[in-house]
């Protein structure tokens, strides 16, 4: 397999850590890939021109992250980490779009930041803000409910979306308020998968 793959994207992270966490890495190749360069081929395998986009030993390319994240839950033995049905499936999935949305808005945040002065729009910004911040709230009263659950598909996506906060911060301090959230995450940032995924801008 091979993974159009950037050091900085939390979207790509979500994918290294479901790989690792289900065994897959060694079997995925990484194509560095800066989504941004006018010159990218990245648009022949992701129409979308986003990565991450994997390249199954089929010949399928597959996105979004979520997608491909599922693809691989599909390729090992054990246990998954979507569950397959069952109340548990949907307490999983929707904890996954929660997180994704927290990252949705911290990257809307953070490439608005990138945008020329008289171009940034502030009350857009507040609203992704907002919408970060109102999640978080929610994740903090959610931790007994993560905590207890096996490790999933939401467990990874909160993570990289908590981590994505750290690298970019794109709100004030995330933890401030949320004790509970800044106890699991500091717990579950040790694991090796995420150890190995920590992102870092290109030198
Ligand atoms: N919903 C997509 C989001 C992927 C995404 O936004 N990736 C960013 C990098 S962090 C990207 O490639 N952006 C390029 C662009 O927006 O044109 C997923 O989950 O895979």
């Amino acid at each position: 397999m091979q993974l159009r793959y950037s050091p900085t994207s939390p979207y790509v992270r979500k994918v290294m850590v479901t790989a690792m966490e289900a065994g897959l890495d060694d079997k995925i190749e990484k194509v560095p890939t800066n989504p941004w360069d006018p010159e990218t081929d990245l648009p022949k395998d992701n129409p979308i021109g986003k990565v991450p986009a994997l390249k199954t030993d089929g010949g399928d390319v597959l996105f979004d992250s979520a997608v491909i994240c599922e693809f691989l839950d599909a390729q090992h033995e054990g246990d998954t980490l979507f569950p397959a049905a069952g109340d548990s499936r949907w307490t999983v999935l929707k904890l996954h779009a929660l997180a994704d949305a927290i990252l949705d808005a911290a990257v809307m945040t953070v490439l608005e930041g990138k945008r020329s002065k008289e171009l940034q729009s502030k009350d857009w910004v507040e609203r992704q803000k907002k919408a970060i911040n109102r999640s978080l709230d929610t994740l903090e009263q959610s931790v007994s409910e993560i905590d207890g659950m096996r490790l999933s598909i939401a467990h990874i996506v909160i993570g990289c979306a908590l981590g994505y906060l750290d690298f970019r911060k794109p709100v004030a301090d995330w933890r401030e308020g949320r004790p509970k959230l800044a106890k699991w995450y500091k717990e579950f940032s040790k694991r090796p998968s995420m150890q190995a995924t920590v992102p870092k801008d290109p030198v």
